[in-house]
């Protein structure tokens, strides 16, 4: 496996919904060991600690939870994203999914500097594809995609100068989409594989051909992986769960590929609220999936000591 460099950065995003706890979640992927977990493959890892929001003179609009902080993480996350990546594989430590809002900006602007198509995989019980205008909960973490796919309806954001082609978007897991977001996601190419797809004719299939078309053109991935993109059985840890999610093996089965096809430019790990955790097993599932993005397989797995 070829030894690469890891950034990590804590982005604890946690105004973009209502519930309280993401606050915490790069510390508890760094309690979960997620540095030494990818330094043990063989990386050289760095953590680069928390980013914060910067200070904006945007005003709060009734209908949205906190659009100036929000506004204030996207400028601030974009521009540590991009900085990152210039220096090697990105890991941002979420968060709750607004902080996706500024990686994929600052993600589109190092791809365009260094002439390479980026490309999203969006692992989510959601399509997060709504704007300002159609948002009926008010909660920005429903919204990223759609931003950082040129959608209009972002007034207040940063301008979106690259937005990623809904031809190299995909969307993997979803179970729970609302009516304006379907019939916005149902207008574009975006391809789309819901859980019956999934349930239907696995998960290896459409992320096969979505990574073969990664690679083609020599392009770079983003992958976004929500922790309700799993099953709450499995991963409790989320303020949004929905049934019927990923199974263990399905995710690590993704991020294995998604390590195999050699494409992967930067990882957010989303929503993880470790005050909704059982004994930090979410946490742990998450650092396990992103090690698995960055190279272990299951023969790194020997009988742990003492059993
Ligand atoms: N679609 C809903 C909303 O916009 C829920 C979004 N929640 C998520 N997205 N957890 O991943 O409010
Ligand atoms: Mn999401
Ligand atoms: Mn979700
Ligand atoms: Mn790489």
């Amino acid at each position: 496996m070829t030894s690469q460099t890891v950034l990590l950065i804590g982005a604890p995003v946690d105004c973009g919904k209502a519930r309280n706890g993401c606050l915490m979640g790069p510390d508890a992927y760094r309690t979960a060991r997620l540095g030494g977990a990818l330094t043990d493959l063989g990386h050289t890892v760095r953590d680069l600690g928390n980013v914060w929001p910067d200070t904006t003179d945007v005003a709060e609009d009734a209908h949205l939870v906190a659009l100036p902080e929000t506004v204030g993480w996207t400028r601030a996350l974009s521009r540590a994203a991009e900085e990152a990546l210039r220096q090697g594989t990105a890991i941002f430590m979420g968060g709750d999914h607004a902080l996706s809002l500024g990686t994929v900006h600052g993600a589109a602007a190092h791809a365009a500097k260094v002439g390479k198509p980026l490309f999203v995989l969006w692992l989510d019980a959601h399509s997060d594809f709504h704007t300002c205008e159609t948002t009926e909960s008010g909660n920005l973490h429903g919204t990223p995609l759609a931003y950082v796919t040129g959608r209009s309806g972002f007034p207040e954001f940063p301008e979106v100068p690259h937005p990623v082609p809904e031809e190299r978007v995909c969307i993997v897991g979803l179970r729970s989409v609302d009516g304006p977001e379907r019939a916005a996601l149902e207008a574009t190419s975006i391809r789309r594989h819901d859980m019956r797809d999934i349930d239907e004719g696995g998960i290896a299939a459409p992320l096969r051909a979505f990574l073969e078309e990664v690679t083609a053109v020599g392009g770079l991935l983003h992958v976004s992986l929500d922790v309700d993109f799993l099953d709450p059985a499995v991963a409790p840890a989320v303020g949004t769960t929905v049934p019927g999610g990923a199974t263990v093996r399905e995710a690590h089965l993704a991020m294995e590929m998604i390590h195999d096809a050699g494409c992967l430019a930067s990882l957010d790990l989303v929503e993880l609220n470790p005050m909704l955790d059982e004994r930090g097993r979410t946490a742990q599932l998450m650092v396990d999936l992103a090690a698995s993005a960055l190279g272990r397989t299951v023969f790194d797995r020997p009988t742990p000591r003492g059993l």
